[in-house]
């Protein structure tokens, strides 16, 4: 049996909940949402199956698995007669590997980036403060950490966003000129490629960022075929976002600022 350890609003949740929603895999539900400043919200002993703390966790058949690209390579070796979400030709295979890397590269850092500047910085000056240090005390990601601090305080002046949004705009601009391409990031085929990268897009997107790759006509109609697939639907409308109404009261604040960074990202 399989249980999945996540929350609503986690792209990397969300990836893997895409991926066992695609290959309509059963899957027990744990919810473990610290991302308030919450750490009391981990089971005991957590850290023993993720040393990070984070989300997600996969457990199948008492084998514990973090990382979200990790997990959706699994549950392909795993579960080889459900539908297959990699390419069989090995070009396409490494591409779709290419994509993915570009994740733990550094889109998902700058994802973190652009969500505290943005938005979890107020979330975090209205949570409760013990309970607050006590959260950074116990996260063990150090990059995770300094760059939390730096941001919380300085937020939208943060000497980290600027960096982050040029990662996701030069993410965003290759990955239209593949699509330009092919119909799908690694080729041909839906892969864990599009999967583990249109989570982003849910992302931005909820903070009001979408006018800024309004020119990017490949990119949009990728997302728009991959938010009618019911996966979607299931994986990612149906969980929902307890913090959506604030993403976007604060990213309309924000956006001109965010703009005005976006347009000057160099060539
Ligand atoms: N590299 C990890 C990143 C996992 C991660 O960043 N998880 C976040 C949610 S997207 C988390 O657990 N957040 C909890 C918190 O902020 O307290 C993966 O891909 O699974």
């Amino acid at each position: 049996m399989l249980t999945l350890y996540h929350y609503d609003r986690s792209t990397a949740a969300q990836r893997v909940r895409l991926g066992l929603d695609e290959k309509k895999i059963e899957w027990n539900s744990v919810i473990v949402d610290t991302a308030m400043g919450d750490a009391s919200k981990r089971p005991d002993g957590f850290h023993k199956l993720n040393p990070k703390g984070l989300i997600p966790l996969l457990v199948h058949d008492g084998f514990a698995l973090p990382e979200s690209t990790l997990i959706l390579e699994y549950l392909e070796e795993a579960f080889p007669d459900h539908l297959c979400l990699t390419p069989s030709a090995p070009q396409e295979r490494a591409t779709m590997r290419l994509w993915m890397r570009r994740i733990d590269d550094g889109v998902h850092v700058a994802s973190r980036t652009i969500g505290v500047c943005i938005v979890n910085r107020f979330i975090y000056k209205e949570a409760d403060k013990s309970k607050l240090k006590d959260y950074y005390k116990k996260m063990r990601d150090q990059t995770r950490k300094n760059n939390d601090q730096i941001n919380i305080e300085l937020g939208l002046d943060s000497p980290l966003l600027k960096p982050s949004l040029t990662t996701f705009r030069r993410l965003f601009e290759d990955m239209d000129k593949q699509l330009a391409l092919t119909p799908w990031l690694s080729g041909d085929d839906y892969s864990i490629a599009d999967i583990s990268l249109v989570v982003y897009l849910t992302r931005m997107t909820s903070f009001q960022m979408a006018p800024l790759w309004q020119n990017l006509n490949h990119l949009r109609a990728w997302f728009d075929k991959i938010k009618a697939r019911s996966a979607y639907k299931t994986a990612v409308d149906d969980w929902g976002d307890v913090t959506a109404k604030k993403r976007q009261k604060e990213g309309q604040a924000a956006f001109e600022q965010i703009k005005s960074l976006w347009e000057s990202v160099e060539k």
